[in-house]
């Protein structure tokens, strides 16, 4: 294909209600969506990104302005020359921005532009690239840190009343054992698990033992982003599974952390990763190694949702995803709603990776545009 334009979209979209993690609490959802025009076999097709990256350099390195300096100054140049040439292809773009180092939630984001227009160039949907078979996926809830416990209780109620299959409960120091006992006492039966997103140290590996009285499915990423070492030596001094996220940039480091032990479940985040590409040979090496993987959310839009659902139909995701329902954070989705039908999240069929946004609904939601030529 051929980039014609693509247009750099600021959207902030209030939350329904604030989302309090270890690292920060979110009132409103600034994020990035790319929309990419390209000429494919003389046609005009638009292909639609979404960017995990947060305003703040919080959750992992790269931030917001930071992702929209990159992309204009360093990736997108580095695809004219495929572009102007013809031979731009979304399984090229990763190979095409290699020379740049990280910066993955904004390679994830244009690689995902490019795929999504290439199969609606094509007819196909995203599904059907994957070779996946479902129509749905289980779907599961990422709780906030609350005020208190009867809070919380009454949050996670809310939930299970709705449908939702698994709960995930953020902790941290202060907020850890008491939160997940009241809630195990309360659900003896629900699927359960924790994330501490690198609230912890090794030193805490006593207190968080604690936990492995709670059947919980997993803990995820209790130490560090870089601390993989670490993650071993825990894995060894507790019951739980141990799940990395943050410390999974790649299918490299995914098999390092899989031999090491420091996880024997993997979260697979496409935008962490530096894409829907990556994420799939994540979730390859992890089936092969017999590592079970499960797919995160980043607070996506309708956009980034539709192709996690997707890639959740994959075979190793054997652990509920992510993946709600577009209002468990926003009274308005950007896209038709996902909706929670039996606890489950259809899959799109539709040609492309993202679920195409309303054009009156993204107007409503940008805040800056910026267009860039390629
Ligand atoms: O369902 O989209 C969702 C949110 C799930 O808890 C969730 N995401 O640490 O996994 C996380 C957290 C997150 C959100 C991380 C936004 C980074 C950005």
């Amino acid at each position: 294909m051929r980039i014609r334009r693509v247009q750099l979209h600021t959207l902030a979209l209030p939350l329904v209600t604030p989302f309090t993690t270890s690292f920060s609490t979110q009132t409103e959802r600034r994020v990035l969506i790319i929309e990419l025009t390209a000429e494919v076999d003389g046609a005009l097709v638009t292909g639609w990104g979404e960017c995990g990256a947060l305003t703040e350099p919080v959750y992992s390195s790269e931030y917001l302005d930071g992702v929209l300096d990159v992309t204009a100054a360093h990736l997108l140049p580095r695809l004219a020359a495929a572009s102007s040439a013809d031979e731009l292809t979304a399984e090229s773009v990763a190979g095409l921005l290699g020379k740049v180092i990280g910066h993955r939630m904004a390679k994830a984001a244009i690689e995902m532009a490019v795929l999504d227009a290439q199969l609606r160039a094509a007819g196909q949907s995203f599904k059907d690239y994957l070779g996946v078979t479902l129509d749905r996926v289980p779907s599961g809830v990422s709780v906030g840190i609350q005020d208190s416990i009867p809070r919380l209780l009454d949050v996670v109620d809310g939930y299970l009343s709705k449908g939702y299959q698994r709960i995930k409960l953020k902790i941290q120091h202060g907020w850890d054992i008491e939160p997940v006992r009241a809630v195990r006492e309360a659900h003896p039966d629900v699927p359960l698990q924790v994330d501490a997103n690198a609230a912890y140290t090794l030193a805490d590996a006593s207190h968080l033992a604690q936990l492995d009285a709670f059947d919980l499915l997993l803990i995820e990423q209790p130490l560090g982003e870089e601390d993989m070492r670490h993650h071993a030596l825990l894995a060894q001094q507790m019951r739980t599974p141990m799940c990395l996220d943050e410390s999974v940039v790649s299918a490299a480091s995914a098999k390092d952390a899989i031999e090491w032990g420091a996880a024997a479940i993997i979260n697979i985040k496409p935008s962490r990763v530096g894409g829907y590409l990556e994420a799939r040979r994540i979730h390859d090496v992890a089936v092969d190694l017999g590592v079970p993987v499960w797919c995160g959310g980043m607070l996506e839009t309708g956009i980034g949702r539709a192709g996690n659902a997707a890639l959740a139909g994959m075979p190793g995701f054997t652990i509920t995803g992510d993946i709600s329902a577009s209002d468990r954070f926003y009274t308005e989705d950007i896209t038709e709603p996902f909706e929670l039908v039996e606890g489950h999240i259809m899959i799109p069929d539709a040609p492309g990776v993202a679920a195409v946004p309303d054009p009156v609904r993204l107007a409503a939601a940008t805040v800056a545009s910026t267009s860039v030529s390629p």
